[in-house]
């Protein structure tokens, strides 16, 4: 597996705010935090960037959506509403090489992005 800081953190080498788990879905609080709730969906299978994804790998991103539904649910922003964001590449500032999807929500976020 091409080695990233999420690597070690679904091995549980390096801590995270777990928030969500499951045999192949990992959820965890950003450490920078831009928004009340930013949360990290990643899969454990190695997935380095949106454009690596797989038809074979739709049930995991089935997955990854409903983790972020319930964990939307558990933050009480489900009605205010959230976003859910993935960066891919240098142009959109992908810092890190293992696919994982932003959960943001607990304030007003505007648009466009920077
Ligand atoms: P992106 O720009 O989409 O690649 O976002 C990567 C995010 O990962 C960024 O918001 C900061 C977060 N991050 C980086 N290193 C760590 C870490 O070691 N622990 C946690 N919890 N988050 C991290």
């Amino acid at each position: 597996m091409a080695e990233t800081i999420f690597s070690k953190i679904i091995r549980k080498e390096i801590p995270a705010d777990i928030v969500y788990e499951s045999d192949s879905v990992l959820a965890f609080r950003d450490i920078r935090p831009q928004a009340p709730v930013h949360i990290l969906i990643i899969p454990k299978k190695e997935i380095p960037r949106v454009t690596d994804i797989k038809p074979e790998d739709s049930v995991l991103l089935g997955e990854m959506f409903a983790a972020a539904n319930k964990l939307a649910a558990e933050m009480n922003i489900s009605e205010e509403g959230f976003r859910l964001v993935l960066n891919c590449g240098n142009n959109a500032g992908q810092e890190v090489f293992q696919l994982h999807m932003h959960l943001l929500g607990g304030r007003l976020l505007s648009w466009p992005p920077g």
